[in-house]
């Protein structure tokens, strides 16, 4: 029989800085969804990628100094970039788009010829406002207090020749789609949509762009440039194949089944996207599901508010299941939800090494300590099954069912509640049926003994089946402790009770996820997020130059000259004062007062020749007189302030004028 097909996306990121745990969780969202279906018998096509023109990204070069293909390039193929992150994240897309693939940018060509021929594109003027950073064109009306109403951040007047599509011709049916079907997800996003952007009446789109050049060039009409999110939404049917010879599987998976999305993009994927497929007379995906933020102290992290967490850091700190776990553990996916590092550990150390970490090690042990690791034939069946029995055998039975009906509805917080519901009850049934005090009469109540961890081991097999998609490495480590062969590993057995053989082999391994000193933690964390923070610091950075000038009869008058140490002592209860007794060639000892101790150490300097600035007046500091001024040279480094005196050769006399 045909597996039935699923196709699902993720958003195309801009690669225009590092991505961070945000992105992270949309990423892993959608790959848990792709590991189940994937797992419950589909055909799953899972598309992820980059989105990688606009003027954002122009600019960003142009600062990075290389050209924005290369610096694309390094954000997405470099060390830490956009594929080294998924495959750390064990990311299992089948898929990877750039939009600056050759096959997209003709595809995208050829889909702007087609709106343009059909009528949908047409030239006009536009004037209005644009929002940078979320590359947006918004009008007048659309702005919140007169800023991006999607970022909140200033907006710039823009007016240039440009191609229009006719969004306001699909308001209706857009409408209709939103209101009337279950196209977008959750239900809330829906009066949103309606209330934000279709009532007060939708306006056609600016879709080319003549002020800068890093886009997909309009073939028929040189200088005009694709507005970034055309170009970025066909990408769900181009990597299919769609107008190209690159791939040709459009027809066997389009129309996606869903689309994720971060909640700040639904408008362009339940509105723009829609309307343009109508224009093209295409079909349209299925969902759109608008997922939350996560959010940092109650803001959204973003590069620019320099709020980011870093994937890397928590992955090698706490490891790649755990890290996916906590993601959709914790978080309802519809909803935002803060991060913190503390939730993080505590929901590893009660999810995972309380409550399944521990099921797993004492079950296993308990095997191996009474039946050297292999249970006895018979142990399957019980005959006069115990409340707790029938409880636990009930509960996980109906597992399954109960984490799919979770699942459909993209629930995946909800479908691991459900499986911990399980382990927490097979928990609570080691308590209830004391295997400990059973093993003490094992001629009495061996076999008995033998159910209950077969029963236990049982109960983990279903749970290990079902939490596969979000921890999938771990998850194969735990059935080769319970010894499940492959045919216990699978969608239907995972609805099947006794799947596991009775005679199977238990192997006592690795502890899966051992439990985290929590303060230690959170220290070691801060210290590696700080030396992140210093290692992405410039290397050495100057103050700007001044650009007012001075004329020369005022630079005249300050009289620098050369000045030998003579004394030089810390001040008292001054953590940052020297003073200095100097010979400035006058023959009467000259008093400056430097604070530069965090660079020098008094003895350091004895004899050394400086520079100092002399006709200053005279100032106090810790009620002593400095007359003057040493001359240093100041920078940053890493971020950390630097300082060198100026030092002169030697063979240059005290009172040596400096003109
Ligand atoms: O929007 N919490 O790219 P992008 C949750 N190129 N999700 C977050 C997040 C956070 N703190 N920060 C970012 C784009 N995201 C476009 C998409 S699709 C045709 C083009 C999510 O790199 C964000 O909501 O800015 C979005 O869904 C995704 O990361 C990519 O964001």
């Amino acid at each position: 029989m045909e597996k039935k097909k699923f196709y699902i996306t993720t958003p195309i990121y801009y690669p225009s800085d590092k991505l961070h745990i945000g992105h992270t969780y949309c990423t892993v969202a959608t790959d848990a969804m792709a590991r189940y279906k994937r797992l419950a018998g589909y055909d799953v096509m899972f598309l992820t990628g980059t989105d990688e023109h606009g003027q954002k990204i122009e600019d960003k070069a142009k600062e990075a100094g290389v050209t924005p293909q290369q610096f694309v390039d390094r954000i997405v193929d470099g060390p830490q970039g956009v594929r080294d992150l998924w495959k750390l994240m064990n990311i299992s897309n089948d898929r990877f788009i750039r939009t600056t693939d050759d096959y997209h940018v003709s595809a995208i060509q050829k889909i702007f010829r087609k709106m343009h021929d059909n009528g949908d594109i047409y030239k006009g003027t536009y004037k209005g406002k644009y929002c940078k950073p979320c590359e947006s064109f918004w009008t007048e009306s659309q702005l919140v207090d007169g800023k991006c109403p999607d970022c909140g951040r200033e907006v710039q007047d823009a007016e240039e020749e440009a191609y229009f599509f006719r969004l306001s011709k699909y308001a209706d049916r857009v409408r209709d789609l939103l209101e009337n079907t279950d196209f977008l997800q959750p239900r809330s996003r829906v009066n949103e949509m309606v209330k934000n952007f279709i009532d007060p009446g939708l306006e056609d789109l600016c879709v080319s762009r003549t002020s800068f050049t890093w886009g997909i060039p309009v073939d028929f009409d040189p200088g005009h440039v694709v507005y970034v999110w055309v170009d970025a939404l066909f990408n769900y049917t181009t990597a299919l194949g769609f107008l190209n010879d690159k791939y040709d599987d459009y027809d066997h998976y389009w129309p996606a089944d869903y689309h994720f999305v971060g909640k700040e993009i639904v408008r362009f994927h339940s509105i723009i996207w829609p309307a343009m497929l109508m224009s093209m007379g295409m079909p349209l995906p299925k969902h759109v599901f608008g997922h939350g933020w996560l959010l940092l102290d109650g803001g959204k992290m973003s590069k620019s508010k320099g709020n980011v967490v870093d994937p890397y850091i928590l992955a090698e700190k706490f490891g790649v299941d755990a890290l996916r776990f906590f993601l959709m553990r914790t978080f309802p996916f519809g909803s935002d939800g803060n991060f913190s590092n503390e939730l993080l550990i505590q929901t590893i150390n009660t999810d995972l090494a309380n409550d399944l970490g521990n099921l797993v090690s004492r079950t296993t042990a308990m095997a191996g300590k009474y039946f050297g690791g292999t249970l006895p034939e018979g142990c399957k069946t019980w005959t006069a099954p115990e409340d707790c029995d029938q409880s636990l055998i009930a509960m996980a039975s109906g597992l399954r069912d109960a984490y799919e009906a979770q699942m459909e509805s993209c629930a995946p917080h909800n479908a691991l509640a459900e499986v911990f519901k399980v382990i927490q009850r097979a928990n609570k049934y080691i308590d209830e049926t004391a295997p400990w005090s059973l093993a003490r009469d094992m001629e009495a109540n061996g076999a008995r003994l033998a159910h209950v961890l077969y029963n236990l081991l049982e109960a983990t097999r279903i749970c290990g089946i079902l939490l596969s998609p979000f921890m999938p490495e771990s998850m194969d480590k735990l059935f080769a402790q319970i010894g499940a062969p492959a045919d216990a590993r699978t969608w239907e057995s995972a609805a099947l009770w006794g799947a596991l053989p009775e005679t199977v082999t238990v192997t006592k391994g690795e502890n899966l996820f051992p439990r985290i000193d929590m303060d230690k933690a959170i220290e070691e964390l801060e210290a590696a997020a700080e030396s992140a923070r210093k290692a992405a610091l410039p290397d050495i950075e100057v103050e700007p130059q001044l650009t007012e000038k001075v004329d020369f009869d005022t630079f005249c008058k300050s009289d620098f000259r050369a000045v030998k140490v003579k004394a030089c002592e810390a001040v008292k209860k001054s953590a940052k004062l020297l003073k200095f007794t100097l010979d400035d060639g006058t023959g009467v000892d000259r008093q400056i007062l430097s604070g530069i101790h965090a660079w020098y150490e008094p003895e350091d300097l004895i004899g050394k020749t400086l520079i100092a600035i002399v006709n200053l007046p005279p100032r106090k500091m810790m009620g002593l007189e400095s007359n003057g001024m040493l001359i240093s040279a100041v920078h940053t480094e890493k971020g950390e302030e630097a300082l060198h005196l100026i030092m002169v050769d030697d063979a240059i006399p005290a009172g040596a004028k400096l003109c």
